[in-house]
């Protein structure tokens, strides 16, 4: 594992002009840990260069293969992820591990366990393991991981692995900026009705059930195929397989392993591949865009012409829709 860690902010940019982006992005393209680190804490900090970081980086991206990791707290994601980097690596794959905090406003802590977890690549120089939060950043985790990946995607990586950590909306974020989206399930965690509840059944390609030592992993894998069996897909469509493992040993993980792969195919024939990575483009367009725009009506004191607007409602002058038309004017 190269730790791609983060340092101060004002370091991490200090120098950095044009020319000094440009240089920093052919070393990441080179493999060169410390210029990816320092492009993705560029990332982190939303920083002003992360346009020409963007520009530099982008002709040559779109090799990786992105594979989202998802599930409840402590159901083994973060296990599972180390258990497919002894995978990958055996087939002399180079492979990123983003881990994100989309929950989360601090860095670091949180992930703490997982960088120990990931130690068995401590010394593996092709392997890049990161850990980012989105720090209640505008656009959030929306806006900030496609960038992430990029920079793991131009460094030479075959394969990205993203673990989410945190609850709620994550499991679907996820599965937006991946191409094989990983659901994680274990007995004893009341995940079958947890499934239901977070649209979960919705976005896995690929179904784990981890823990599978633990009682109970054959009724997971039974309530799972029923409640797939009732989800809405279309028709001719993946038919997501249902692996069971038992991550800390690596029982079952080349069987994950050989589904990715699977299914990638799969996607590969049915243009489905083509089509997710252009959904994806279209919702960084439309993140970055919003971003930009909630940007400038920031710049132009949003806040005081939305007052003086909302006066000018009150007293009957204007409309609420007249108003919105010039806010709007005003940052076009
Ligand atoms: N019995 C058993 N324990 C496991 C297995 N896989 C992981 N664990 C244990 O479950 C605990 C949580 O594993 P993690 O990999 O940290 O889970 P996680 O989903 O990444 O957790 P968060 O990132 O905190 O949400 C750890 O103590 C693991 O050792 C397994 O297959 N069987
Ligand atoms: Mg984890």
């Amino acid at each position: 594992m190269t730790e791609v860690a983060a340092g101060p902010a004002h370091r991490r940019t200090a120098g950095l002009g044009g020319a000094g982006v440009d240089a920093l992005a052919k070393r990441a393209r080179a493999g060169d840990p410390r210029a990816v680190a320092r492009l993705i804490s560029l990332v982190e900090d939303g920083s002003p260069l992360l346009r020409e970081v963007c520009a530099s980086l982008v002709p040559h991206a779109g090799n990786a293969q992105i594979v989202g990791i998802t599930g409840s707290p402590g159901v083994g994601k973060s296990t599972v992820t180390s258990a497919l980097v002894t995978a990958l690596r055996s087939t002399g794959k180079r492979v990123g591990v983003l881990a994100v905090d989309p929950s989360s406003p601090f860095s670091g802590g949180a992930l703490l366990g997982d960088r120990v977890r990931m130690q068995g690549h401590a010394l593996d120089r092709d392997v890049y393991i990161r850990s980012m939060a989105s720090r209640g950043h505008l656009g959030g985790l929306s806006w900030a991981a496609p960038q992430a990946l990029r920079v793991l995607d131009a460094a030479g990586c075959d394969v990205v692995l993203v673990e989410t950590v945190g609850v709620g909306q994550s499991e679907v974020e996820v599965a937006g900026l991946a191409d094989t989206t990983l659901v994680l399930l274990a007995p004893g965690m009341g995940d079958g009705i947890q499934a239901a509840k977070a649209g979960i059944l919705e976005i896995g390609d690929v179904y784990v059930v981890n823990k599978s030592d633990r009682d109970g992993a054959d009724q997971v894998r039974r309530d799972l195929r029923a409640m797939l069996a009732l989800a809405e897909r279309p028709a001719g469509g993946w038919r997501p397989p249902i692996v069971k493992t038992v991550a800390g040993v690596g029982e079952g993980v080349d069987e994950v392993a050989s589904a990715i792969d699977k299914h990638r195919a799969w996607m590969v024939q049915h243009g489905e591949l083509d089509r997710r990575r252009r959904r994806r483009a279209r919702d960084e367009i439309e993140a970055i865009a919003l971003t930009s725009l909630r940007r400038r009506f920031d710049d132009l004191h949003g806040d005081a012409r939305l007052d003086s607007l909302a006066q000018a409602v009150l007293a009957g002058s204007t409309d609420p829709y007249a108003a919105a038309d010039e806010v709007v004017a005003a940052v076009s």
